[in-house]
């Protein structure tokens, strides 16, 4: 309860993060981190220009089992599973949000992906963020606003490290920071929640290797 009231104290010194370390894992975690996720929440709702993408699968195109928004520096686009997402730039909230996230992390990020699961059907499904455009030197913050969904992450090579996976309830307001080597060695998702009828924002704050950007 104290650590909770120093939230909203500007003056304290902020809880530090929940650590998790495994096999090729290092995972942070810092639970109702903003104190405005609902402004947030509200906020990006309205402004961001959400789209949802279509995906090419074994010769079939499909729609992105939820919203999207790529922002970033000039210069820095990325794709995966074949969708080139369309570069926006950063508003002033979000530059805001990005320098808090770059402090609390500790790394310096150029780009933004934006998620919108619209409610419980909406998911990601297991990946990595291991595409040759990200910077493998450097963390991906995740910053959850909305509905609790649960993200979980297990190892690429279940030989390799613990078999059982780890589950995170990621709340309103709460920041995740997965650092280097998990991308290397572990998967993510968000699976389905069919009782959940509210909607999730996450954010993940990530950075391009400088030789991939594209000067023009
Ligand atoms: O929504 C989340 O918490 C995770 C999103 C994610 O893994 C991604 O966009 O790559
Ligand atoms: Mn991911």
């Amino acid at each position: 309860m104290t650590e909770q009231l120093g939230l909203f104290d500007a003056s304290a010194p902020s809880p530090g993060p929940q650590w998790c370390r495994r096999n090729g894992l290092l995972v942070r975690h810092w639970p109702g981190w903003a104190a405005d996720a609902d402004a947030l929440l509200l906020a990006l709702r309205e402004q961001v220009p959400w789209k949802q993408d279509q995906i090419s699968l074994y010769g079939r195109t499909h729609p992105l089992p939820r919203l999207t928004c790529w922002i970033g520096d000039p210069g820095c686009s990325y794709t995966y599973s074949g969708v080139a997402n369309r570069l926006e730039p950063w508003s002033p909230l979000l530059a805001a949000l990005r320098a808090r996230v770059e402090t609390a992390a500790g790394c310096r990020f150029n780009s933004l992906l934006l998620n919108r699961y619209r409610d419980g059907r909406d998911k990601i499904d297991w990946h990595a963020d291991d595409e040759r455009e990200l910077d493998p030197e450097a963390a991906i913050a995740s910053l959850s606003l909305g509905a609790t969904r649960t993200f979980r992450l297990r190892p690429k090579h279940p030989e390799e490290a613990a078999p059982e996976p780890i589950s995170y309830e990621l709340g309103h307001g709460d920041l995740l920071v997965m650092d280097p080597p998990t991308q290397q060695h572990w998967l993510h998702q968000i699976p389905q929640r069919l009782r959940v009828k509210q909607e999730r924002i996450n954010l993940t704050f990530r950075r391009i290797r400088s030789e991939m950007i594209r000067h023009v």
